[in-house]
């Protein structure tokens, strides 16, 4: 019989193994939910250093702990790469998260009980900008910007009328279901015109727009970048703040996240960060324009095949991003678990006019082509990819024999691209001994 210790040891392995089988589940499936991706090698050392278990409160060069030397050096740096990557003047790298980087940024420039308008969670917005989400908690009222399924985009009259009839303190914009840059320049006079913040939530599409292949917030009327850092910008789960704004409202930024809503960052996911950055500034032009030319195809294949692919009068997609109403093929719950059988990962998804349904089995399903595209994806590769999903979904070919053809097909795709070094993706480092 084991003794306790023994038994415990069980458990611990158990956990171990059951991180190995995820990484080979992932080494043999292909990867398309818009919001994850994977990391490079260099950034990946990082998260095993022992930067990850130190405290860094404050700011580089005024801290309250002692042992901060290369802490600073390091926080200084990963600064002086955010802002070259985004032409900001200010970088903030501490943020946990997305959300916790829209936390910080509602923390600095509202009170409880302000109105802000946002993104419509049916028209892709992101549970932080909700009422359930991080802006309730902050106590704040919304008000939704109408959306045009047409264009896929917010509705740019309807829009101006919600902001000068609601006079919000921030117009926050930014989705979850990314397909077509924001009408920013569009809305500039009624910025102007009530004097509110804009806030851009570019967590989806943050490595195409510092890949220059998106819009340019910054430029376009947004004083405020947030986002996390682990989606399109392939880096760790992590988040961050970019301004461009007045040093006055920076502090009040710098102050929302530490200590507004968060005491220690994470010291060893930062230097992830800055590595991450750094292979964007050589890597992430090309990595940004393939990524985009990978899902426009994606988006013309299924169409091809049938499937109702939306955005098709715009090219179906400008971004990662493709929406797809597979209703009349099951529906978004149905589709998405018959292609996880496959090895083919997405995610259900609420379509704009999904007013009565939820979000547990809505219409739509939701596919990201920037993580395939890491792994070197080109355009024979989605084709290939087109087929497969038609196969299972309109074609109801037998779900094992899909898989057996992805995992054949996955085999050949054995290196991280756009980054310093080799690679081989999904592989288990082990250092327990
Ligand atoms: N939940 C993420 C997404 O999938 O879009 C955003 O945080």
């Amino acid at each position: 019989m084991l003794n306790r210790t023994d038994e415990f040891l069980e458990d611990a392995l158990y956990i171990r193994d059951l991180a190995k089988k995820h990484n080979k589940f992932f080494e043999e499936s292909i990867p398309l939910i818009a919001s994850e991706n994977i990391m490079s090698p260099m950034a990946m050392e990082m998260l095993l250093t022992d930067f990850g278990f130190r405290y860094a409160e404050g700011l580089p060069h005024k801290r309250y702990y002692q042992g901060n030397y290369y802490v600073d050096l390091l926080e200084d740096r990963v600064i002086d790469l955010g802002r070259a990557l985004f032409n900001s003047k200010y970088i903030d790298p501490r943020p946990l998260s997305g959300t916790n980087a829209n936390m910080g940024v509602l923390y600095a420039f509202t009170k409880p009980g302000d109105l802000i308008s946002t993104p419509a969670l049916s028209g892709g917005g992101h549970i932080s900008s909700a009422s359930f989400g991080a802006v309730g908690f902050r106590g704040l009222k919304t008000v939704n910007y109408p959306f045009n399924v047409d264009e896929m985009n917010i509705d740019i009259d309807g829009t101006i009328k919600v902001i000068r009839e609601n006079k919000p303190k921030i117009c926050w914009f930014g989705q979850s279901v990314f397909l077509f840059p924001t009408p920013l320049k569009e809305l500039n006079d009624v910025f102007n015109e009530v004097n509110c913040k804009v806030v851009y939530d570019a967590a989806h599409v943050l490595g195409l727009i510092a890949g220059k292949q998106f819009q340019d917030p910054l430029r376009e009327g947004a004083e405020i970048l947030t986002g996390s850092t682990h989606k399109t910008l392939p880096g760790p789960q992590h988040g961050i703040i970019v301004g461009n704004g007045s040093e006055e409202d920076w502090k009040k930024v710098q102050r929302g996240i530490f200590p507004g809503t968060l005491s220690n960052h994470h010291i060893n996911a930062m230097a992830a960060l800055g590595i991450t950055m750094s292979e964007h500034l050589e890597f992430g032009e090309s990595y940004a324009k393939q990524i985009i030319k990978n899902a426009r195809l994606l988006g013309e294949e299924l169409n091809k095949y049938g499937f109702k692919v939306l955005g098709e009068k715009n090219g179906f997609t400008k971004s990662h991003t493709l929406a797809v109403d597979v209703s009349e093929n099951g529906g978004g719950k149905y589709v998405a678990e018959t292609l996880e059988k496959c090895n083919i990962i997405i995610n259900k998804n609420l379509l704009p006019y999904d007013n009565n349904k939820k979000s547990m089995n809505p219409s739509g399903i939701r596919l990201g082509t920037q993580e395939v595209t890491r792994i070197g994806f080109k355009e024979q590769d989605i084709k290939y990819l087109a087929e497969l999903i038609n196969d299972a979904v309109i074609k109801h070919r037998d779900t094992n024999s899909v898989k057996d053809d992805v995992i054949e097909f996955k085999s050949q795709f054995n290196e991280i691209k756009y980054c310093f070094g080799k690679y081989k993706p999904y592989q288990y480092v082990e250092i327990f001994k």
